[in-house]
């Protein structure tokens, strides 16, 4: 009974996943991500503050555009509301025994849309009080939640940038009740995602209309969530393409002078998608690394893309390079303080046993934890920081440092170039490479 809400089991023959070290081959143990553990001063679980995503583990059914769904679940009911509140007892089972300690959510996918306003108000809400009372029995928190402001027909030319001002105050309303919601719920952050806030041609749109109702969107919902006592980071999630073909907030770069643009500096950081970073042509450590340089970065779903697809594949993470890369930003930044780790990322459609979603979880959670092990270690040992920092050293001393403190004006810099003695340096690219491989495989 221990680990369940409710009065039913719907996870049932599957009980609290723990971990049983590098020796085990049961699939349904943790090998490497082993909570208490400390690494540096804090445990694993309070560096990587994991996350499980609603929408894609307890909404998502395999339905693709070429097929229908193939995987049921045992909390399904015709009565949409009977339902939201059984799959909210299941999603609790499910992060008490998987042991993540933060979950996130669209109000899509708690409690049933309505083309009737006041309906899906009241329906999101009573839901909301159900989350609430699960949050206080388990202790699971809510690390952010977001408005689905993208599937509903509505949305079809936007939501905030919608040429339409019905609908974008349509989208407010939903943005109103998430915050309303988030402040209940006690969140730690607010995502902004514009799957539908972006354009597909030029013909019928006006951008610069539309970037700019999108900015006084986000401020006036800035204003409104402080009105009400919100005290987290709001996040704005990038992606370049997909839904929409040309997205506002195309990559982290991009979002930062979005925000910068508006003057959300002070309320706003980004939340980084793995897979979304690749889609936009970088790696997901650079936008990490985008993020970190501006002070921006604010949490991460961590998924991993597919090299030979084009689109938002959204798979657990398993690639152990990408997290020891991703995980040496995050550590050199000093952590995700408020953030977390979100699994935006579900399993395949034909993936279809209901332990295939702690099996995939649980793949996420130690890959990342290697990362961390791993990245740890190398920031220790501290030699790639001692390459980085001796590749700069010139303007450690004289007139570099002068050139860095900005008191050198451009003629004195040229003249300096008449009589520079310039001697080739290698970037020792493949010896870093190799190097790095040592510490993932000894
Ligand atoms: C879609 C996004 C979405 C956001 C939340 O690609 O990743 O799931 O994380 O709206
Ligand atoms: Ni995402
Ligand atoms: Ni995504």
């Amino acid at each position: 009974m221990e680990y369940f809400v409710g009065d039913k089991e719907y996870f049932k023959g599957i009980g609290k996943i723990k971990f049983e070290g590098k020796g085990s081959d049961n699939p349904l143990a943790f090998r490497y991500y082993d909570a208490n553990k400390k690494i540096g001063t804090k445990t694993m679980a309070e560096h990587l503050r994991f996350a499980t995503a609603y929408w894609h583990s307890f909404c998502a059914n395999g339905a693709d555009p070429f097929g229908s769904p193939t995987m049921s679940f045992p909390f399904a009911n015709k009565d949409p509301m009977v339902e939201a509140m059984a799959k909210a007892d299941a999603a609790f089972e499910f992060f008490t025994k998987l042991g993540t300690p933060f979950y996130c959510f669209h109000d899509a996918d708690v409690s049933p849309m309505s083309d009737d306003a006041k309906t899906y108000e009241q329906n999101y809400h009573k839901v909301a009080a159900v989350l609430l009372q699960h949050q206080k029995e388990t202790g699971i928190k809510l690390l952010w939640n977001t408005a689905n402001a993208f599937s509903h027909p509505n949305f079809m030319n936007g939501a905030a940038t919608n040429p339409d001002f019905a609908v974008v105050s349509r989208a407010a309303l939903q943005v109103k009740n998430c915050l309303d919601v988030n402040v209940m719920l006690g969140g730690s952050n607010y995502v902004f995602w514009g799957g539908r806030e972006g354009y597909m041609t030029l013909l019928n749109t006006d951008m610069k209309r539309e970037r700019e109702h999108l900015g006084r969107f986000m401020v006036m919902a800035r204003d409104y969530g402080r009105s009400i006592g919100f005290k987290g980071n709001f996040l704005i999630e990038p992606k370049p393409m997909e839904p929409s073909k040309h997205q506002y907030d195309y990559d982290a770069q991009s979002a930062i002078a979005f925000i910068k643009d508006f003057g959300l500096e002070h309320d706003f950081k980004c939340n980084i998608e793995a897979n979304h970073a690749t889609l936009a042509g970088h790696t997901f450590a650079h936008d990490l690394q985008v993020c970190a340089d501006n002070n921006m970065l604010g949490s991460v779903d961590a998924n991993q893309g597919d090299a030979q697809n084009g689109w938002d594949t959204d798979e657990f993470p398993s690639n152990v390079y990408e997290t020891v890369s991703a995980m040496l930003v995050i550590l050199r930044k000093g952590g995700l303080e408020s953030g977390g780790l979100n699994f935006d990322a579900k399993r395949r459609r034909n993936s279809t046993d209901l332990e295939d979603l702690f099996i995939a979880h649980i793949g996420g959670m130690d890959s990342f934890a290697l990362g961390l092990e791993i990245a740890n270690k190398i920031i220790e040992d501290g030699k790639f920081d001692a390459f980085v920092k001796n590749r700069y050293a010139s303007f450690d001393s004289g007139n570099g440092k002068t050139f860095e403190k900005g008191s050198m004006d451009f003629a004195s810099l040229a003249a300096l170039g008449r009589e520079a003695k310039i001697v080739k340096t290698s970037g020792k690219q493949e010896y870093l490479k190799n190097l790095l491989n040592s510490y993932l495989f000894g």
